[in-house]
């Protein structure tokens, strides 16, 4: 079946007690067993509940996997998925990544044993030269989080497979929509479900999706064990959400590239970031993986001043952490969401004090493109 079928339809059969063509949300802590060891499939709601079930099945199907799990949050899934590991591994990780994700692995994850190091993913040669004969695992953003930079994943996964490594994709900026990293040859796909999934920014929750069995096994005993488990009501949000994505997403994609072009030939902005523009140093990459651009943008406006005025004077555009929402959302990645990355790693990634990221929503983009003027000019 088409996407926008599979994202209405797949987990989601008509109630069985009910009819009702909506899954309901089971807000139950537990199930009621005939006798001992006799069940109707559920036991205790950390362990399964139906409506969870539904989303993971429907977001496993999405991603082109077999196995999905949801979680309390992006950070738990990609907690969830660190945990296949042990002390003593080595982990290489890209080193543009949402700030979180950083810290976990940074501040969290090291004191348990597991080794990072963080490369530009990009160049294969830097990912090569990173690989130790403890390295289980490489753990990429494309497009990364907030300099929108694009890897080749098929290329990745390749190198990844001839030594023997897994490869984690975290697709949150993308969608399923615009790219399917299983489909390329990684092993793991994460979402932040909190963005472009649930898409209405009203719930907080995260997924791993993956193919292979025996992962997937441990991946849902890990899950069970911690219990960062999504809720049977924000498993329902995303629920609804996804069966809007396909419509979304090409929303943010038609608005992105307005906004983008508008603001590449704007005289206050010094360089903007995405890769929908021939100019961006990935553009014949993300064409090739990609399915669209998206609605992420970054874009320079030279000082902390001029940011702090653009941000100050927007009107339509809400100054707020987060993204992948209808409504259009702008940030400052140095002090917002890349605050806990250290300002030596930001400034060589261009994470500079003048850097502005806007998460396009689908509104009239007049009224975007409006808004980011009016603001501009009071630089
Ligand atoms: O916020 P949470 O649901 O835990 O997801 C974390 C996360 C994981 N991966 C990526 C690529 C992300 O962007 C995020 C969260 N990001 C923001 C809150 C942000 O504004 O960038």
């Amino acid at each position: 079946m088409g996407f926008s079928t599979d994202a209405i339809h797949v987990g989601q059969e008509p109630d069985p007690a009910t009819g009702a063509i909506i899954v309901p949300i089971y807000q139950t802590s537990t199930f009621v067993q005939e006798e001992l060891g006799k069940n109707k499939g559920f036991e205790y709601a950390r362990t399964a509940n139906p409506t969870r079930v539904a989303l993971e099945k429907n977001l496993a199907c999405l991603e082109g996997g077999r196995f999905g799990y949801a979680f309390a949050s992006g950070m738990a899934a990609t907690n969830a998925l660190l945990t296949l590991f042990k002390a003593g591994d080595h982990v290489i990780a890209g080193h543009d990544l949402y700030g979180g994700t950083f810290r976990l692995f940074d501040r969290v994850l090291k004191n348990f044993g597991l080794g990072f190091s963080f490369v530009n993913t990009c160049a294969l040669a830097e990912i090569e030269k990173a690989i130790h004969p403890n390295t289980r695992l490489i753990f990429i953003e494309t497009p990364t989080n907030p300099i929108m930079q694009i890897t080749d994943m098929e290329a990745v996964a390749k190198l990844a497979h001839q030594r023997e490594i897994l490869m984690a994709v975290d697709n949150t900026f993308a969608s399923p929509y615009l790219q399917r990293p299983l489909g390329l040859g990684a092993d793991f796909v994460v979402h932040s479900t909190t963005k472009y999934l649930n898409g209405h920014s009203d719930g907080v929750g995260g997924a791993v999706i993956l193919n292979d069995a025996a992962l997937a096994e441990r991946l849902k005993f890990i899950q069970n064990a911690a219990g960062a488990i999504l809720g049977p009501m924000d498993s329902w949000l995303v629920l609804r959400g996804v069966k809007t994505l396909a419509l979304r997403m090409a929303r943010h994609n038609e608005n992105g590239m307005v906004m983008a072009k508008h603001l590449d030939g704007h005289p206050k902005v010094k360089h903007v970031n995405y890769p929908g523009l021939s100019s961006h140093p990935q553009h014949e990459l993300a064409r090739k993986q990609m399915r669209g651009f998206g609605g992420m943008i970054s874009f320079e406006t030279g000082s902390l001043e001029n940011a702090r005025t653009v941000l100050k004077s927007v009107r339509l555009c809400s100054l707020a952490e987060s993204l992948g929402g209808v409504e259009t959302l702008i940030s400052h990645p140095a002090t917002m969401t890349h605050a806990s990355v250290p300002l030596e790693q930001r400034q060589r990634l261009g994470i500079t004090d003048g850097l502005v990221r806007i998460s396009v929503g689908i509104e009239d983009v007049e009224d975007l493109v409006a808004d980011l003027d009016q603001a501009l000019a009071k630089i």
